[in-house]
């Protein structure tokens, strides 16, 4: 995955239990790299091994900070510059979830490395849809749960979302119930 997804991580670790604690996540997860580049594309077992290293230091289960790392990601992707992205993605909540796969497709065209996970939507109505997630990478249901929690947040959107369907279940994919409020 693109550093960006690292540095995120980084960014959330660092903010939340200090530069400490975060060296001692890369130093077990056999992490030397100092700097992580924004463009260039890492192998995924690092992103994997840094979440396993966080869980183990942290004491919290790994599904707990994916969540976490999925809301961090909408904040600090908005705020490191791809704020562009957001306000291509639509002007509310339901319009962002409905164009998530453009932006994905968007996205890949520039940066070809890019291995984007499949999102689209089914029963939608004005307070609900069915969001579905197919990814090439497995388990990280729990981080579309925060991101979906965390683009509420940035759509200040009352929004609940729940897995009805699961991969590690024997679906064919994830699938989400979400609800929101128009604002
Ligand atoms: O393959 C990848 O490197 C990759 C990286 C990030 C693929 C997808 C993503 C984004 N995605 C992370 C979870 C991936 C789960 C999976 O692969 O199964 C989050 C997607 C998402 C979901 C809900 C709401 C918003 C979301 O993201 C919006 C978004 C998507 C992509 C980027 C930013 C915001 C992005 C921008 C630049 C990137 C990488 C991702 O990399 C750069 C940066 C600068 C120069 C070149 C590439």
């Amino acid at each position: 995955m693109y550093g960006l997804v690292n540095k995120a991580m980084e960014d959330l670790i660092r903010s939340t239990h200090g530069d400490e604690t975060w060296a001692l996540v890369k130093r077990k997860a056999g992490v030397d790299t100092d700097v992580f580049l924004t463009m260039e594309p890492y192998p995924d077992s690092m992103s994997y091994g840094l979440v396993a290293a966080a869980s183990e230091v942290l004491g919290r289960p790994a599904a707990e900070l994916l969540e976490a790392l999925g809301m961090h990601w909408t904040l600090y992707t908005a705020r490191e510059g791809y704020g562009d992205l957001f306000r291509l993605g639509g002007a509310t909540f339901k319009d962002f979830m409905l164009n998530l796969h453009m932006l994905h497709t968007r996205v890949a065209l520039t940066f070809p490395k890019l291995e984007p996970p499949s999102f689209w939507c089914t029963h939608v109505t004005d307070g609900s849809l069915t969001l579905h997630y197919q990814s090439k990478r497995a388990g990280l249901g729990p981080m579309v749960l925060g991101l979906v929690k965390g683009l509420a947040i940035m759509y200040n959107t009352t929004v609940t979302v729940q897995p009805t369907r699961a991969r590690e279940d024997g679906a064919d994919h994830d699938e989400f119930l979400v609800t929101y409020s128009l604002p």
